[in-house]
């Protein structure tokens, strides 16, 4: 903490040039903050011909979506850098490149992106990316695999769990998620509209049971290190091509968590498109959607099989039909957590675009109603669930 300042623009060229690994550094002439997450500052670096090259990300000592008084440790630079790191080993096709790391400024300089485009603005406008979905499904895969107990060398895994302990950023997840939308807190942030739903989140026992055995799980399951934030906003697409970025809150928990996440937010744009696009665009783009979440599924438990039958050196993991077993949980956590993701973005701190961008109030209303009673309905009956085709089914029932 001691030699830590909050970087501007020039000290984001700076290091750039010095850490960017170009061939031709002092090209770099400017740096823009373009930086419109909850959390860091992001500085964009260009060269002398206007083309942004290299990314410059610092960790702020607070929330920056809420201010200096929401600290925050600066310890999760060093988990991001670490995180993407591994993931990149496992990924590369599918994980941004982090080229240096600064534990003590909490800086790290990483490849440009800006030929990809964030995929939840890509979701919000109509534009369809068809091998996103797959590509997801193998990044999580590659990653949740090779850092699970089917892999790593027993020693070598307890030495990673430790490595990743990540108790501050999990802290928020497990207070947004599963604490704030079922009790009255501050933090919450809904339409007055919404007060009978909200009220109902909190007077629904079997729902918070439910909610209370994924939170243990979340608490407890060290199954393999995690994005821990896989929402579309984590995710560049560009034709063919997809790059997580943003793992702040990897540690590792249930593998069903990072799945979960992503279902979830191709769940919430799926609510929102009535209010984002005309009628028959938005019934085609919602089909997508479903067609997305069916081939995320389908990518990663193929791949996730494929790998354990080639790679498993874990002799009692390797037990013939286990990883189908496992599989199978990770399913149901993932539905569950996907429910979670659906109700704490439509009523906690943080929402999503794909919904708080609709400019009718009525329509903006109703897609946070059918958010609610979908993720509601997911978490209820996550167990009974057993395949993504089913899961389909279900989800039109609430559409
Ligand atoms: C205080 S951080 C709020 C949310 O932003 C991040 O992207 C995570 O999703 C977190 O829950
Ligand atoms: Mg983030």
């Amino acid at each position: 903490m001691s030699h830590y300042r909050t970087f501007t623009a020039r000290d984001a060229v700076a290091w750039a040039q010095q850490h960017g690994g170009l061939a031709n550094p002092e090209t770099l002439t400017h740096a823009e903050e373009v930086g419109d997450g909850n959390l860091n500052l992001v500085f964009k670096v260009f060269d002398n011909a206007g083309i942004s090259r290299i990314i410059v990300k610092q960790a702020l000592p607070y929330v920056r979506c809420v201010g200096e008084s929401w600290p925050l440790t600066l310890d999760r630079a060093r988990l991001e850098a670490e995180t993407l790191i591994a993931h990149y080993q496992h990924c590369p096709q599918h994980t941004v490149h982090i080229l240096h790391f600064d534990p003590a400024l909490a800086v790290m300089v990483m490849e440009d992106l800006s030929s990809y485009r964030i995929w939840r603005g890509e979701l919000i406008r109509g534009e369809y990316y068809p091998q996103a979905a797959s590509q997801l499904g193998e990044y999580l895969a590659q990653v949740l695999f090779h850092t699970s107990d089917f892999y790593l060398h027993p020693h070598q895994k307890k030495a990673e769990v430790a490595r990743f302990i990540n108790p501050d950023m999990c802290e928020i997840t497990e207070d947004l998620f599963f604490n704030d939308p079922y009790c009255q807190h501050e933090r919450n942030n809904y339409p007055a509209a919404l007060e009978s739903e909200v009220a109902a989140l909190r007077e629904d026992t079997d729902l918070k049971l439910a909610v209370s055995a994924l939170k243990h799980r979340f608490f407890s399951h060290a199954e393999a290190l995690l994005h821990g934030d896989i929402h579309s906003g984590s995710v560049f697409v560009a034709k063919g091509r997809l790059k997580a970025i943003d793992a702040e809150f990897g540690f590792f928990g249930p593998a069903g968590f990072d799945p979960g996440t992503a279902i979830g937010n191709l769940l919430l744009n799926y609510c929102g498109l009535p209010g984002l696009l005309p009628l028959r665009e938005a019934a085609d783009a919602r089909e997508q959607r479903l067609a997305d979440i069916c081939e995320f599924w389908h990518t990663f438990t193929e791949r996730f099989q494929a790998l354990a039958r080639e790679k498993t050196r874990d002799q009692a993991l390797g037990c013939p039909g286990y990883t189908s077993q496992f599989l199978n949980k990770v399913w149901h956590d993932a539905i569950g957590y996907a429910g979670t993701e659906l109700i704490r973005r439509t009523v906690g701190l943080s929402h999503v675009a794909d919904i708080d961008t609709i400019t009718d109030d009525a329509m903006r209303l109703a897609c946070q109603r059918q958010a609610l009673a979908l993720g509601k309905a997911l978490i209820l009956i996550a167990d009974k669930i057993d395949n993504v085709e089913e899961f389909i089914a279900r989800v039109r029932q609430y559409s």
